[in-house]
């Protein structure tokens, strides 16, 4: 008996390790397309990628599109990212898109990501909340404005129950339409813009418990 309910708790831990998150499926319109239709697919299962690493563009695995259609979306559209189970560590998620010099597909991801979305941490009753907590879905807007062209569109979770931080990282392949004339805004390059050191990577959660967070990657561009 002791046997077997030890090998029943270790399964159950395996159950969880293996169990993490994907962000699979791109979102447009509403429309949840076939998992990794339009975003690359990584070859790291569903383990994290940690800083620094060029890893943190597109995940282990998603330097190239070759295999990954593009995903056609008017400027101004809603688009977003469904995951293949809800997150279930805590920490922030934000979402960044990035020119691609010619076709999305080709592109490894090494130019300037602008931030175009971002879920915050929650300070309320001397606590800190993590509102993508259970989520297994995240929409957000396109800028009007933003000039047509084939983008990368990346999103991440970024797991702060332990150090290092964990990064759970999908980058789709769009191509914007419409007449909008404005490029991305300011933004940063990675991995040289998370930094380890960064408030907002390396930091205690737990104790004391923060009065405020510094969210990576700048503010937010809203075309
Ligand atoms: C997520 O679900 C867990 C388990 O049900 C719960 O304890 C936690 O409060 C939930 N988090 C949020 C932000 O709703
Ligand atoms: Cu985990």
């Amino acid at each position: 008996m002791k046997l077997l309910s030890l090998s029943v708790a270790s399964a159950a831990l395996l159950q969880v390790a293996s169990a993490h998150y994907r962000f699979t499926s791109l979102i447009v319109n509403g429309q949840v397309t076939s998992p990794y239709q339009y975003v690359r697919q990584n070859t790291n299962m569903n383990s994290p990628v940690y800083p620094p690493s060029n890893d943190l563009r597109c995940n282990t695995g998603g330097a190239s599109g070759s295999n990954t259609q593009t995903a056609t979306v008017a400027a101004g559209s809603t688009v977003g990212f469904a995951l293949d189970q809800a997150i279930f560590h805590i920490g922030p998620t934000i979402a960044y898109i990035s020119k691609a010099p010619s076709l999305a597909a080709n592109y490894d991801g090494s130019g300037t990501w602008t931030k175009i979305y971002q879920v915050p941490p929650v300070f309320s009753g001397g606590q800190m909340t993590w509102p993508s907590d259970n989520k297994s879905q995240f929409t957000f807007k396109l800028p009007q404005s933003l000039a047509p062209g084939e983008y990368l569109l990346r999103i991440e979770h970024i797991a702060l129950h332990g150090m290092p931080a964990q990064f759970y990282i999908s980058c789709a392949q769009i191509k914007v339409t419409g007449s909008g004339s404005s490029l991305p805004g300011a933004g940063i390059s990675l991995p040289s813009g998370y930094p380890v050191s960064h408030p907002g990577i390396t930091i205690n959660v737990y104790y004391p418990i923060p009065t405020s967070y510094t969210m990576p990657g700048g503010p937010v561009w809203s075309g």
